[in-house]
């Protein structure tokens, strides 16, 4: 899957900007042009934009709307790229319905056929959970209830862009890398109805060096991309008519009972989970915040994150590459539960929602197979992984996701005890999440060291796989401060970690440690949550709370 590119032969127009915007009853079509609206942003959430409640938590459709212009020119193929929306969208264009998606946080990509002098696009949002969309959730007494920690924002949260290709052109470029001696071997498929294709590829420096069509390309003394040196060469695919050009790295990755490996050394993951969320903005992809918290994730010495809960946007993962982060990509599927242990009734995750999940892990694939930082893929988060259904339909989902997935597969567990786990004999690396002292005995920090230490210890003799502690976290009120320390105070906070990094240092299978998390996020109210989850070691605003210190000097030599 290509991001839609400018050169010679191909254009993007950006209708992303101001649109029209309103809620809108299950039968509306767009077949006029929408009245009563009122202006919206897009790249963004509608839900801290708008003033009233009403709007703010809206549940079912809303009417996105805009008029736009294009040159058009003969023999071009136009085409829709819509970076992700929230959740479901249909697409229409000058009333005619052109296609959609079932699911948010991956592109939509649609034909743009009979374009005129003016035209209408209008999208159609749906942001229902249900147990049969990913997230999971289900609307009861005219509420939407969901089982994960993450407001429901809505809204088209990346850019949308107009975009052409030539008729006869590059559809989809795959790279694989091999180190033998002194040689990177490059296998290059592109997907293409042109006659002719040469691939080069190009070094950092704009210099060409190595050739050849579709297959092998040899590059002499390749230069490896690492988290310390991000080295990226770029493949150049020329046909009769058109071009591409797309960055990749050169790296090897593999996983032993010991260790995860990247270029055959051995990695501590130092990072965070963390959220797309920020003021007014919610969702909504922003380059400058995007440039912020890459700063800060390098001031912090970090080198790794989880796109927790759901897919990132494109232009997070070019980050990565650039910065170098190794990146645990992540499918939406959180908070799943069969209800064996709840009254719910037959209203549950089945069938359905494996063929979505497995759908989205294809899509996520296709998307980010050539990113050098993807280094792991995440099949969940926190899954009833003990509930008699989860064992086998893990098996099916992640059987599925190795034939499109060549990277190291994982799924990321809260259940309490190893033994009552369905799931932990699948996976590569093992990712648990562990909130002693928090969830498990508050505000109890000499639990914290012992019981994790335990834990760990157990865990990794027992199943022989490397671990990383993939959350850990106490909310914490900037500028609360109490000594002796308390819950909610930033003395908690920073000694809270440090029990649970004593645990994680002695432990022997433990290869990382992701703090929950990067910074303070939005969730649906509750009665934890006072303005959202506070386990951010930055504010939402972006700024170091007491503990950043800490972590940065521990990171700094680990
Ligand atoms: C974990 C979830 C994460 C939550 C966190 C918390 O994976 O999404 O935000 O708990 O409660 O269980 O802070």
């Amino acid at each position: 899957m290509l991001y839609p590119i400018t050169n010679k032969y191909r254009d993007v127009y950006s209708l992303s900007g101001l649109w029209q915007f309103k809620a809108v009853d299950d039968g509306y079509i767009p077949s006029q042009k929408a009245t009563d609206t009122t202006f919206m942003a897009v790249p963004a959430s509608m839900n801290e934009i708008v003033t009233e409640r009403a709007i703010k938590e809206h549940i079912g459709k809303l009417l996105y709307e805009k008029t736009f212009s294009v040159p058009v020119r003969e023999n071009r193929i136009y085409r829709l790229r819509i970076g992700a929306t929230s959740h479901k969208c249909e697409v229409y264009l000058n009333g005619k319905y052109i296609g959609g998606s079932n699911y948010g946080f991956l592109p939509v990509d649609l034909l743009l056929e009979g374009l005129q002098e003016e035209n209408r696009l209008s999208i159609l949002i749906d942001n229902r959970l249900s147990f049969q969309t990913l997230p999971p959730g289900m609307i009861k007494d005219g509420q939407q209830l969901y089982n994960h920690d993450f407001y429901n924002f809505t809204g088209i949260h990346r850019d949308v862009l107009v975009y052409t290709v030539p008729e006869k052109h590059v559809e989809d470029i795959t790279v694989k890398t091999v180190v033998e001696g002194d040689y990177s071997q490059i296998s290059v498929k592109v997907s293409t109805n042109c006659e002719q294709v040469l691939c080069s590829v190009k070094d950092a420096d704009g210099d060409i060096v190595g050739r050849g069509g579709q297959g092998l390309i040899k590059v002499k003394n390749p230069k490896p991309w690492s988290c310390e040196t991000p080295y990226l060469y770029t493949i150049v695919v020329e046909t009769e008519c058109d071009k591409y050009e797309e960055k990749f790295g050169i790296r090897k990755i593999h996983v032993d009972e010991k260790g995860f490996y990247l270029n055959d050394k051995p990695v501590y993951f130092k990072g965070f989970g963390m959220h797309e969320d920020f003021n007014i903005l919610g969702k909504g992809n922003n380059t400058a915040v995007n440039v912020r918290d890459f700063g800060l994730l390098k001031w912090m010495n970090a080198n790794s994150f989880r796109t927790t809960h759901y897919p990132y946007s494109e232009e997070i993962m070019n980050l990565a590459d650039e910065y170098g982060f190794l990146v645990i990509d992540e499918v939406p599927a959180v908070g799943m539960h069969w209800w064996d242990d709840y009254n719910f009734g037959e209203d549950k995750v089945n069938a359905e929602t494996a063929v979505l999940h497995k759908e989205m892990i294809k899509v996520l694939m296709e998307r980010d197979k050539n990113h050098p930082s993807v280094v792991m893929l995440s099949v969940a988060n926190e899954p009833a992984s003990h509930e008699e259904n989860a064992g086998e339909y893990f098996k099916d989902v992640i059987s599925y996701a190795r034939t499109v997935c060549d990277l190291p597969i994982t799924l990321v567990e809260f259940t309490q005890f190893r033994e009552n786990s369905l799931v932990t004999d699948l996976v590569d690396v093992v990712c648990i999440n562990r909130y002693y002292g928090w969830y498990v005995n508050h505000a109890c920090i000499e639990v914290v060291y012992p019981s994790l230490k335990e834990e760990l210890t157990d865990y990794y003799n027992a199943v022989k796989k490397p671990i990383i502690v993939t959350e850990f976290g106490a909310d914490t009120i900037e500028g609360n401060h109490c000594l002796p320390s308390e819950t909610f105070s930033e003395e908690f906070q920073e000694e809270y970690l440090i029990e649970n990094f004593k645990a994680i240092d002695e432990c022997e299978g433990c290869i990382g440690e992701h703090i929950w998390n990067f910074a303070d996020f939005k969730t649906k109210e509750g009665i934890k949550r006072a303005r959202g989850n506070r386990k951010g070691v930055f504010t939402r605003e972006r700024q170091p709370k007491m503990c950043a210190h800490y972590v940065r000097r521990r990171w700094k030599n680990k």
